[in-house]
């Protein structure tokens, strides 16, 4: 596309016009050359440092519930707010997951808030580094706070923490033991705690059980984050909540740019990472004859590796 169209449609998104934000959203989704003419053209205007809110936790703990409510509240303190709701497990890309579609329904008419469904297909560089060439492109395009969504299922969910400022990991109280060792592994990267379904019978003592598992914490010197217990459903809780959120977000003057350039380190990275597994797919792709030989164990995997990465192939 050229950079005159782009530069009109950046315009047009920013006026709040959604099929603009729609197109350059999937242009920044799909990666290459166009993603890369959009981020120069997209930093011509500065980019701004949205606060991005990473929202993860175990499947069905009523993140997207949590995320429409505290699109709610950001957007009565006149915010525009970008949702890029992402799921690791999931086949399908592009629009929205039925799901979000239901729980986030509400917003849908609202000029001043985008909501982006993302999945695995279709993802040249992986799901992180699109998901972050989203975000990029939403807080460049001047949505403050870009909050992302993604399910608790590994290396992607933590991967996808590292692109937020903040990190609100939701929990429930009917973990069974199978996914303690997930709510371990999540413990570890949240800003701050959230018990959803705080209206289940067995709330409190979970709600209990979690202070007393934070607070061990101290221990080793270090300050337990705070933990609200929430009730997605009826807004419950969510007040304190949002109080926490809105204060993190004024006081951002003391710690974005810390958190901005960890963040930018890691998206450096992640990059990289993803055109170097698209090079070897392209060189794979240059040398059928080559791996066949591998596969017909005519030749051992090492010396094709060391040919294909000599190899000159244009990429
Ligand atoms: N009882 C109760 N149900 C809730 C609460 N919050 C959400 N739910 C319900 O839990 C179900 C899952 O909610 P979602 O918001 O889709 O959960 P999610 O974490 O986004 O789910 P995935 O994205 O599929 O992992 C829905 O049926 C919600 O209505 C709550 O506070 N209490
Ligand atoms: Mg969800």
């Amino acid at each position: 596309m050229a950079a005159a169209s782009l530069a009109s449609l950046a315009s047009a998104a920013r006026a709040g016009d959604h099929r603009a934000t729609a197109s350059l959203v999937r242009i920044a989704e799909r990666g290459g050359a166009e993603a890369d003419h959009l981020e120069r053209e997209l930093r011509q205007g500065a980019p701004l440092a949205a606060h991005r809110i990473g929202i993860t936790g175990v499947p069905g703990a009523g993140k997207s519930t949590l995320v429409s409510q505290l699109v709610t509240a950001f957007r009565q303190r006149g915010a525009r707010v970008a949702v890029v709701a992402v799921d690791p497990s999931s086949p399908f890309t592009g629009g929205a997951l039925l799901g979000d579609r239901v729980r986030m329904q509400q917003h849908a008419e609202d000029p001043c808030v985008f909501i982006r469904s993302m999945a695995t297909r279709g993802m040249l560089g992986g799901l992180a580094q699109a998901s972050n060439a989203v975000a990029d492109t939403l807080a460049a395009l001047g949505y403050d706070p870009v909050i992302i969504e993604t399910v608790g299922v590994g290396q992607d969910e933590l991967d996808i923490a590292a692109a937020a400022h903040t990190t609100l990991v939701v929990l429930v109280p009917t973990l069974g033991d199978e996914v303690q060792g997930l709510k371990a592994g999540l413990m570890e990267i949240g800003d701050a705690m959230v018990v959803n379904k705080a209206d289940l019978p067995s709330s409190a003592a979970f709600v209990r059980d979690l202070h007393a598992t934070l607070a061990l914490r101290r221990l080793s010197g270090q300050e337990p984050p705070p933990l609200h217990a929430t009730t997605a459903t009826t807004g419950e809780g969510l007040a304190a909540l949002c109080d926490w959120l809105f204060a993190r977000d004024e006081a951002r003057a003391g710690w974005m740019s810390e958190r901005e350039a960890l963040r930018r380190r890691w998206a450096l990275e992640s990059e990289v990472a993803a055109r170097i597994r698209q090079l070897v797919a392209a060189r794979l792709a240059a040398q059928p004859e080559l791996c066949g030989q591998v596969e017909r164990g005519e030749v051992g995997t090492h010396e094709a590796a060391a040919q294909l990465l000599r190899s000159t192939e244009p990429d």
